[in-house]
């Protein structure tokens, strides 16, 4: 048998069709990074849904591709050696594929540099306190009285916000042109509508990061990625 289905996480999750990348991912902000990356580049891929359920994640079957025990994760057969390469980590996802294709990376050392500047801004950043917003806004932390975690990642999200809004200043994309900065920042922006915390955060106070987000949202590779792998 060769690879991905050699690998144990096809004792879970076989493939069908292993000559493409197999993604193992659920649509939440973080999985729909590696979607919409592989539907923007078009990609061949197949996708498997593993549910942030212990049964799933933490399995002994995902937990030999990602000991992390997170999703996204992706097994590409055809690596740049040519040998299989298994990755997780959402942000090294997006890296990783962005010089397969050399797309959405920017074209000058000077452009990457500036993408994987917004990407880690994103990976260290939004994604962690957003993800802290979520949890002691709308999750269960929102059970605990005091106040000071609410606070703390309130007003981060809003310090957050203020330097998107700042960066978006006379340009369309976070890092110039659209890249795979935008294509983690985006499902993250999305994230405060879903955490019912557009409000406690002034969303509406910032216009360029409103019309972002839809810019975003308005990409038919978006739209498609951002339901795959799906819920159902
Ligand atoms: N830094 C990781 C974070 C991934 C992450 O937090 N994934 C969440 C879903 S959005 C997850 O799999 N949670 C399951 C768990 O923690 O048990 C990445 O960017 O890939």
């Amino acid at each position: 048998m060769t690879f991905p289905n050699a690998h144990p996480i096809a004792t879970r999750w076989p493939a069908s069709h292993p000559d493409r990348i197999q993604l193992y991912s659920f649509p939440t902000p973080n999985g729909v990074k590696a979607s919409i990356a592989l539907e923007e580049m078009g990609l061949p891929y197949e996708a498997h849904k593993v549910t942030l359920a212990d049964a799933d994640v933490k399995s002994d079957a995902f937990l030999a591709l990602n000991p992390n025990n997170k999703i996204p994760a992706i097994i590409d057969p055809n690596g740049p050696d040519g040998e299989p390469v298994a990755m997780f980590e959402s942000g090294a996802i997006l890296i990783y594929l962005a010089e397969k294709t050399g797309r959405f990376i920017g074209k000058t050392a000077t452009e990457k540099a500036k993408v994987i500047q917004w990407l880690m801004f994103q990976m260290g950043g939004v994604g962690p306190m957003f993800g802290q917003l979520g949890f002691f806004y709308k999750f269960a932390g929102s059970q605990i009285e005091d106040p000071r975690p609410q606070e703390r990642y309130i007003n981060e999200a809003k310090r957050l916000l203020n330097v998107v809004e700042t960066a978006l200043e006379g340009q369309d994309w976070i890092a110039g042109d659209y890249s795979i900065a935008d294509i983690a920042l985006g499902p993250w922006l999305g994230a405060l509508e879903f955490y019912g915390a557009r409000e406690v955060t002034g969303w509406d106070n910032h216009p360029r990061t409103v019309a972002y987000l839809e810019r975003f949202l308005a990409r038919p590779a978006v739209q498609r990625g951002r339901l795959i792998p799906s819920r159902d």
